[in-house]
């Protein structure tokens, strides 16, 4: 298994998978920071949240077939605010991400309540994609999110992201796990190193826009 790549390498195949999900123009349409600022609810939001340092830059970018349109970044908790990109008639958006120790607990608080408030009120949100690093299953934190959108009868989605860092043992093991959680929900399992679960997670993501 080979360590965290500098710099995302995507093969053909899933260069292939995005060019056909994404042959549309993707462009970064703005980053808030406080809930006044969020777009206009006026197209389909799928949201992607998760702990610090999960992938989810680099899942964005893997789906889109872009390499650095979402920062990826080996600093974690970089991505401070809600990063909103348009795809055609549907917005994908990057929610800050949640558990990087070494934040002040005032601006922790700051970041839950624009990630609780998007979640919470978004009119436009569609689909919330939970992310998990495979490696380390449910946190705490990711147990608490996922309770919370149920709660509220919010859609979610479990992506395991890093799964190329796992053996075929571990990935069975890991996915037993990851399950126990999920009534009858299947995760799927993404690399944004070789670009495993890019082709799924369009699928899902095309489904909820023809439920529009
Ligand atoms: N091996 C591997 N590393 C990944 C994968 N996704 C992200 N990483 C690495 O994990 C680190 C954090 O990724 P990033 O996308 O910035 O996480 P974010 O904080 O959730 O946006 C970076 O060093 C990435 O290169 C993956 O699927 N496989
Ligand atoms: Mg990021």
């Amino acid at each position: 298994m080979s360590g965290a790549p500098k710099d995302e390498v995507f093969t053909p195949e899933a260069l292939e998978a995005a060019r056909v999900f994404f042959a549309h123009d993707v462009r970064f349409l703005m980053g808030a920071v406080r809930i006044e600022d969020l777009p206009p609810s006026d197209l389909p939001e799928v949201a992607f949240a998760g702990r610090s340092n999960v992938g989810k830059s680099s899942l964005i970018n893997a789906l889109t077939g872009r390499n650095h349109l979402a920062r990826a970044s080996t600093e974690p908790g970089r991505t401070r605010e809600v990063n909103f990109f348009t795809y055609d008639e549907l917005r994908l958006v990057d929610l800050p991400g949640y558990g990087f120790a070494r934040v002040p607990p005032r601006e922790k608080e700051k970041w839950r309540e624009l990630i609780e408030a998007y979640l919470l009120h978004r009119k436009s949100l569609a689909l919330c994609f939970l992310l998990l690093d495979a490696r380390r299953g449910w946190m705490d934190m990711d147990l608490e999110l996922k309770r919370w959108l149920e709660f509220h009868n919010r859609r979610y989605q479990v992506i395991a992201t890093k799964i190329d860092k796992l053996s075929r043992n571990q990935q069975t093991a890991e996915l037993v796990r990851i399950r126990k959680e999920l009534q009858g929900q299947e995760p799927v399992l993404f690399s944004a190193v070789d670009g495993r679960g890019v082709r799924e997670t369009w699928q899902i993501i095309s489904k909820i826009r023809n439920k529009q």
